[in-house]
């Protein structure tokens, strides 16, 4: 009954889900005073997805879909969006990887303000800078399996840029995600991913210490999550329409790992992926690898030769999760038949790879230190995680800020992590270089997010041209959500 009533209220639109749905005082005052059509309208609504045959799940999701719509926005040219939300709960989403304005951004830890319950948001901005971006919720989920990430509120977000890099004949966008998540004592997440894996003595020392003591007294260890169900494009391996592709053609396609806690890998029997941009932004050294790895929230946009016909699983390189779905098939013109895989080579990733070869990044006028460290199992037998020594207190609230900058200036974060977890580091509103991988300086390579291996370290930079409160957090949900934020401040 739900499901008829909610597929009324799409296909008839706004006016007639106005009238079935009460709307708050704030929402109505914020209807009289839009003007005009928006570019987008974006609706939050609870809503089964097919992600197979006859598996059907409820999540909350964009326009009743997984993933959401694409947005094509182009660089430097205003852009309206009309967020509705159908659901109970109030949202925020994220405009992930843009240089936005705090009311933009989608994070209320900097003061956003909320999508109201059924109600609405209109906003307009600026879209920059150019290249592969993403929108999310940013909702907190903590416990809450059925909220925040672990939904379906992810979608890919592409800004025309003035000029395309690399040449190519189709694209394709792709979003990683997992489904029916379940919580476990302690977890499986691939660890041995990156490389330089200089673990560095005195971090492990702190962290294995901690967790030994925490163990002796007879604590659990923390809740991890798993998944049950893996999608491409809200479809199980097998279940969607397959990428057809035509001998000798060059393919650009965009990853991204939408996943609320996973890492993925991603490869491609008899082919390689020339990768030309990280999380959007152009590589200075693009380089052709055998198996892509992303941390949640990290974007891949890899050129594809199409030079070995067939059909082919373009999938994860974990074969249980290629089991429960996490793949696509590729399909040649002319070829049929059941999609062939074969074990991809082990192979670790560098950033390093993609960056100016012997260039030196500028030097910092100013270097944050941050020591990540795990609380085992300390909040209700979830870890409790910490920055400097500080857990962020309540997500979703604002908090005073931890950083305080100078407009203008170039800021070096340098990262040590006293846990064994790999953790995806986001900094809001701004890009940053990576300046520092394990030990080993680099330059030239852009991002917004970056992973962290266990009891690792590394350096990002970035200059503060965006002022206002900027979120900074481990993008896996569960860590962000117990703990793992912190926020920095400027004023322009
Ligand atoms: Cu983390």
């Amino acid at each position: 009954m739900r499901v008829s009533r909610r597929n009324f209220i799409k296909t008839a639109g706004l006016v007639a889900g106005a009238t079935l749905l009460p709307i708050t005082g704030a929402a109505q005052a914020q209807n009289d005073q839009d003007e005009g059509r928006a570019d987008y309208t974006l609706i939050i609504a609870d809503t089964p997805v097919e992600i197979a045959p006859k598996k059907i799940i409820s999540m909350t999701t964009y326009n009743g879909q997984v993933p959401g719509p694409l947005l094509r926005l182009k660089e430097g040219e205003p852009v309206t969006v009309e967020i509705v939300n159908h659901t109970d709960v109030p949202e925020q989403l994220h405009w992930h990887g843009q240089i936005v304005p705090v009311d933009i951004d989608g994070a209320a830890e900097e003061g956003t303000p909320f999508v109201p319950v059924r109600g609405k948001r209109r906003i307009r901005w600026v879209p920059q800078p150019s290249g592969y971006r993403f929108y999310h919720t940013h909702n907190r989920a903590g416990a809450n399996l059925f909220a925040g990430q672990y939904g379906g509120q992810v979608g890919h977000v592409y800004i025309e840029p003035k000029r395309e890099p690399g040449r190519f004949d189709r694209e394709v966008f792709l979003v990683l995600k997992e489904f029916e998540p379940t919580f476990s004592r302690g977890g499986d997440m691939p660890q041995d991913v990156l490389t330089p894996a200089t673990k560095v003595k005195e971090l492990e020392d702190k962290g294995e210490s901690a967790m030994k003591a925490s163990l002796a007294k007879g604590m659990p260890k923390g809740y991890e999550v798993g998944y049950d169900a893996f999608t491409i494009n809200g479809r199980m391996l097998g279940h969607g329409e397959p990428v057809r592709v035509k001998e000798g053609e060059r393919v650009l396609f965009h990853v991204l790992n939408g996943s609320a806690t996973e890492i993925r890998s991603l490869a491609l029997p008899g082919h390689r992926f020339r990768v030309i941009a990280l999380d959007g932004n152009a590589v200075p050294n693009p380089v052709s690898v055998p198996v892509l790895w992303l941390g949640t929230a990290e974007r891949v946009s890899a050129i594809v030769e199409m030079n070995h016909p067939g059909v082919w699983i373009l999938g994860d390189t974990s074969d249980d999760d290629r089991r429960h779905g996490m793949g696509i098939v590729i399909e040649y013109a002319r070829r049929k038949g059941k999609a062939g895989w074969m074990a991809a080579p082990k192979f670790r990733w560098n950033y390093a790879h993609f960056a100016k070869p012997g260039a030196k990044a500028d030097a910092p006028d100013e270097t944050f230190e941050m020591l990540f460290e795990k609380d085992n199992a300390a909040i209700e037998g979830f870890n409790r995680w910490t920055i400097n020594g500080v857990a962020y207190s309540a997500a979703n609230t604002m908090a005073p800020a931890s950083f305080h900058l100078k407009q203008g200036r170039r800021y070096r974060i340098h990262m040590r992590n006293a846990s064994d977890d790999v953790h995806p580091i986001h900094l809001h509103r701004h890009s940053f270089e990576l300046t520092n991988i394990g030990g080993t300086a680099t330059a030239g390579v852009m991002k917004d997010v970056v992973m962290l291996g266990g009891y690792q370290e590394l350096a990002v930079d970035f200059v503060a041209d965006n002022p206002g409160l900027t979120l900074f957090h481990c993008h896996q949900q569960l860590h962000m959500d117990f703990g793992f934020m912190t926020l920095l401040d400027y004023s322009g």
